[in-house]
């Protein structure tokens, strides 16, 4: 007899619901030793998100840098399917997984200062659920609307709980004007499900701007009113990392400063993708990760 999973956050219907979290935000018992202080702990649990002045020095950021443009100017890359492109300029936007195509985003994925804050916010060991890197070349880079990943790796991927969480660094500084992670405080206490259903091969369109998973206007007026938005700035080397149901998006990028950044999302090894719970198929490994091997 198969036990049905139950679906604590549905999404994707005919309406647009609201529930509450029901997931803890930090899985570690208060004072489980790790990288992050008891008190930044404690403002990730409240807002949701955690601010790192510097994460990697500035030698590690033009390392890493200079990979990003090594990976993006080279045609094999451009031409494989974990690339995803502007849809104005065709330049190239993303390439996903890219802790598998180098091996210097290898190392950092696997780097203490990274995977060991991941251990620590999500209580257990954690794989890689989705690696890219995001040129946001000046401009005209298109943003991202607003959205909760977690709606969609619940939708799409099937990730069955909110016990993910995502870093994003800055490779090129973050002004307040190239188009920068805008993030609403405490709204990852509410879960927004989305109405509209999961289009075929949504990913194929929603990776240049998503569409299915997005709030209604109503929704976010309510959202901004009671959480207000953060925009993050900071130099090269800073890192943002956000609870997976945090609502953000940035804007288009129109100066001519890019805003480049490397974005890894770790999952717990509890909470290993299952059958999506509101698409036709899962997405492709490169975009939602089916090896669930600890990061090492
Ligand atoms: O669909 C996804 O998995 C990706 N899309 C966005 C806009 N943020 C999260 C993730 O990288
Ligand atoms: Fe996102």
């Amino acid at each position: 007899m198969t036990t049905a999973i139950t679906d604590l956050y549905p999404t994707r219907g005919a309406a647009e619901t609201a529930v509450p979290r029901q997931d803890p935000v930090v899985w570690s018992p208060p004072g489980t030793p790790g990288p992050i202080a008891p008190s930044a702990l404690q403002s990730y649990e409240r807002d949701g998100f955690l601010a790192i002045e510097e994460l990697i020095t500035p030698n590690e950021v033009a390392v890493h840098r200079a990979e990003l443009e090594r990976l993006v100017s080279d045609p094999a890359i451009r031409a494989d399917e974990r690339s995803i492109v502007e849809p104005k300029t065709q330049d190239v936007r993303s390439v996903f997984e890219v802790h598998r195509i180098s091996e210097i985003f290898e190392a950092l994925v696997r780097d203490e200062r990274l995977v060991g804050r991941a251990r620590q916010i999500l209580g257990s060991d954690v794989y890689v659920h989705q690696s890219r890197i995001n040129v946001k070349p000046g401009f005209g880079a298109s943003g991202f609307y607003w959205h909760s990943d977690f709606e969609t790796w619940h939708a799409e991927d099937g990730l069955p709980r909110m016990r993910t969480v995502s870093v994003s660094i800055a490779l090129t500084e973050n002004f307040d004007t190239n188009g920068g992670l805008m993030i609403m405080p405490g709204s990852h206490r509410t879960f927004l499900g989305c109405a509209g259903e999961t289009p075929k091969d949504n990913y194929k369109k929603s990776l240049q701007m998503q569409d299915a998973g997005t709030p209604s206007d109503e929704a976010l007026t309510a959202f901004a009113q009671r959480h207000s938005i953060r925009l993050f700035t900071g130099k090269a080397g800073s890192a943002t990392w956000f609870d997976c149901n945090a609502m953000h998006g940035s804007g288009d990028n129109i100066t001519p400063y890019p805003r480049s950044n490397v974005f890894i999302v770790y999952n717990s090894v509890e909470n290993a993708a299952q059958e999506p719970f509101a698409a036709p198929v899962p997405r492709p490994s490169f975009i939602g990760a089916r090896d669930f091997t600890p990061v090492r």
